[in-house]
């Protein structure tokens, strides 16, 4: 059996010298979800391959003749991850199962494209399901949707997978190892999944869950050693920062612990930076040992820096405690950098000036803004899906794509624009080159060419807003 895996992008994979210099726009980190997938596929069967989208093209000769084609994505390559489905329909006899966070918790509409749909995480459906295609029969287990005279099937959503310990082998993906020299491309690994918190607007508690399942510490210690070597083994790398992806490490408050111990008696030396609520900044114990294991970075979900937004979306924190938590962190030799969304309905035209004001203020390090938006599957999009400007999922990628209330469409991607020159203007630019420390003068140079890029997006689209 010859089984195919393919990421697609938000935009198909082109070479160029960009690449050198900004992460999004043809190049990404390849999927560590997908890959995972991959990694227990090939155990059982040997020709298992993966292309993504992120570091390179798909080598079509390579994967019409597989037999089945796996794709996953989430929603900003969904309009890609469709046309790749249909093109592989109308040019092979494989058997095409889509699945990710996108396709699961949208299954009506991405049964359209495909033979099955696989919902959830698919650790412990997608051995079965191969099975059950090899035997031409129809799946009885949980996790699985398709399309029969016209009618959609669901055999419903399965138990998420309790044993998460493997680590994806990073060498099943195209071009990878070649890959690594970018330093826009970096290491990651993702240790634990599910969020006990409940977020109106979080996708990934409706796909994760709310019960937390953890790796064992020494399987994510060995991940992080794997990944490291698989990044250094070809090439020279001048940052050495590795990323670890959960989205709430610390819910688990013993395991976070052991987790960190583990890595400082690992003795590896090397850079990491993770995602971070804001009350982990009152922890100095968790804060002593970040620095201790070589964390450098904590990435803040701040999300708005107006107490009235916070109490609008259910989020409890105050402005004036994430200060506190901020300073702290600080106080600890440890940088933040901030997670935002613009466009709340508690804001208005100035809301993108006040976010610059309140990063210069308290220094942060680097920023991620999105434009509000509403994700098939959330309480949130229920309530609000009438107010999405459209569903062309390839621009839910920090554009505006809703109607918000103090503002125009337009207003708001100016505002998004306004926010991002402000942090990254070249004034503050000369100023990081001259007095930041060398990784920090070599970040902020990054994120100035990245949001450069990310800017060069937004104007294009904004043609296209309602003013
Ligand atoms: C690492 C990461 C990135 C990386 C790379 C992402 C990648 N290639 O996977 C980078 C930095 C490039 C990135 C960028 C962005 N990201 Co991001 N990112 C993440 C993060 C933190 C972790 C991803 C991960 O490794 N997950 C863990 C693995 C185990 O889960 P998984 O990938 O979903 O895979 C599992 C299942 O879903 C399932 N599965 C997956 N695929 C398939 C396929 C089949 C066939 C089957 C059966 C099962 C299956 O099985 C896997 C194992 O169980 C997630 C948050 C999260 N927890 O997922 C956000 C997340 C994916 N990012 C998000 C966003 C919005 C973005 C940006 C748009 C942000 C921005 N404004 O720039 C950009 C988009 C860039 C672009 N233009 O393309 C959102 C997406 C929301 C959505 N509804 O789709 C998320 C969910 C964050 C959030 N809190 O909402 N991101
Ligand atoms: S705390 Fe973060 S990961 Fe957890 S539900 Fe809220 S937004 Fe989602």
């Amino acid at each position: 059996m010859k089984i195919r895996f393919i990421e697609p992008g938000n935009r198909p994979y082109r070479k160029s010298i960009i690449n050198y210099a900004v992460y999004d726009r043809y190049i990404r980190t390849p999927s560590v979800g997908l890959n995972t997938l991959a990694t227990i596929v090939k155990r059982k069967i040997s020709d298992t391959y993966m292309y993504s989208e992120s570091i390179s093209k798909i080598d079509m000769s390579d994967v019409l003749d597989a037999d089945i084609i796996f794709m996953g994505f989430f929603t900003y390559a969904a309009i890609r991850g469709y046309e790749l489905a249909n093109y592989f329909r109308q040019n092979s006899r494989a058997v095409i199962v889509l699945g990710g966070l996108h396709a699961s918790m949208n299954y009506e509409e991405a049964v359209r494209y495909c033979d099955y749909v696989m919902l959830g995480e698919g650790d412990e459906t997608i051995l079965p399901l191969i099975d059950a295609i090899k035997n031409n029969k129809k799946p009885d287990f949980k996790g699985v949707a398709w399309i029969e005279q016209g009618k959609i099937t669901s055999t419903g959503i399965p138990n998420p997978p309790v044993n998460i310990d493997i680590i994806p082998d990073r060498s099943l993906i195209h071009n990878y190892q070649k890959m690594t020299g970018h330093m826009t491309i970096w290491p990651q690994v993702h240790a634990s999944r599910g969020c006990p918190h409940n977020c109106d607007y979080c996708a990934l508690v409706r796909h994760f869950g709310r019960k937390v399942r953890t790796r064992t510490p020494q399987n994510v210690v060995d991940d992080i050693k794997y990944s490291i070597d698989f990044f250094h083994k070809k090439h020279f790398r001048l940052f050495k920062d590795l990323w670890i992806t959960d989205d709430n490490f610390f819910a688990d408050r013993q395991w976070a612990k052991a987790v960190l111990n583990a890595i400082i008696d690992s003795g590896i030396k090397y850079r990491f930076n993770i995602q971070i609520r804001y009350e982990v900044g009152f922890d100095d114990e968790i804060l002593d040992l970040l620095k201790k294991a070589g964390f450098f970075e904590l990435d803040m979900g701040i999300e708005f820096v107006d107490d009235e937004s916070f109490s609008t979306y259910h989020k409890k924190s105050t402005v004036n405690e994430i200060e506190d938590s901020i300073r702290n962190i600080q106080k600890h030799g440890l940088s933040v950098r901030g997670l935002f969304i613009l466009g709340s309905d508690n804001q208005k035209k100035g809301c993108g000036k006040a976010l610059a004001d309140f990063v210069i203020k308290n220094k942060i390090q680097g920023v991620l803004i999105q434009c509000m938006y509403f994700v098939p599957g959330t309480p949130a999009y229920e309530q609000n899906k009438e107010r999405l400007l459209h569903r062309r999922w390839d621009k839910y990628n920090g554009n505006t794509v809703h109607r918000p209330k103090n503002m125009t469409p337009y207003e708001l991607q100016l505002e998004h624009i306004d926010a991002s020159k402000r942090i990254y203007s070249v004034k503050r630019l000369v100023k990081a080159l001259i007095f930041e420390d060398a990784v920090h003068k070599a970040l902020f140079l990054g994120e100035y060419l990245w949001h450069w890029s990310v800017r060069h997006d937004l104007k294009k689209e904004l043609k296209n807003l309602p003013n």
